[in-house]
């Protein structure tokens, strides 16, 4: 198995697709889309373009759906739901179909959603994404982070590192076999030095402070909880988690 890190979407290569990719988007849309999936929610269904996504989510009945929208951090007018995981309690998804926008988190996914395989992954369900990895044992994987439009972020790729660290752990390759580019060692560094404190590192982290200004205190809380919860977010079809 080989390792291929991007910091952000617009990095990977084009023109070609790994056998597995995975998309990173810890504040907040891959911990959402983790937290609906393992509250019960139906699907959970990705858009960039909020148009679209009202367009489509029209046709599901509307006791069967909630739209999800984030921009610049807050929530879209008139939509049901903002990206904060804390909001998709059990008695709010289950049974219904997410439809999501965010500002990041959405694109990273739609970059990748060609390839054989699809997933999200957060800190809160790391271990479900590294043990399918053990299991499915892929040649070639892509962990991409979201970023913040176009630019690097810490939680993105701290946690890209913790399932590096992880993967290392428990398969039979080292560090080094694992690493397919210079990134997998960067931020398996970055995990190995912050891994309890990762809310001390969120507190740093640029896209952190924007949502501290914003209230989100307990999201970044949350979010900054490894491998609790037992979630496998992958692609069923083309958007459809
Ligand atoms: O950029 C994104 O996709 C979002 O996750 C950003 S926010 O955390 O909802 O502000």
């Amino acid at each position: 198995m080989k390792l291929f890190i991007y910091h952000t979407p617009e990095l990977t290569p084009t023109g070609e697709t790994p056998d597995c990719a995975i998309a990173v988007d810890v504040l907040r849309a891959t911990s959402t889309i983790a937290t609906v999936l393992a509250s019960g929610g139906e699907a959970v269904q990705v858009f960039s373009d909020l148009e679209q996504l009202i367009a489509v989510s029209e046709k599901w009945p509307p006791e069967k759906r909630l739209r999800a929208g984030e921009r610049g951090g807050a929530k879209v007018a008139d939509f049901d739901l903002g990206n904060s995981p804390l909001d998709c309690t059990r008695e709010v998804v289950e049974g219904r179909r997410l439809f999501i926008s965010t500002t990041n988190g959405t694109r990273a996914l739609q970059r990748i959603e060609h390839s054989p395989s699809v997933l999200a992954a957060a800190l809160i369900n790391r271990a479900a994404v590294v043990q399918y990895l053990l299991d499915k044992q892929p040649e070639t994987v892509w962990i991409v982070g979201s970023g913040w439009e176009g630019t690097f972020s810490l939680e993105d790729t701290v946690c890209a590192g913790a399932i590096a660290h992880s993967l290392a752990e428990k398969s039979q390759f080292s560090q080094d076999e694992l690493a397919g580019n210079d990134e997998v060692i960067s931020a398996i560094a970055l995990y190995s030095q912050w891994q309890n404190d990762l809310l001390g590192l969120f507190h740093q982290a640029s896209h952190g402070k924007r949502l501290l200004r914003l209230e989100s205190h307990e999201d970044l809380k949350y979010c900054a909880q490894t491998d609790i919860l037992d979630v496998l977010p992958i692609q069923q079809e083309l958007g459809v988690l």
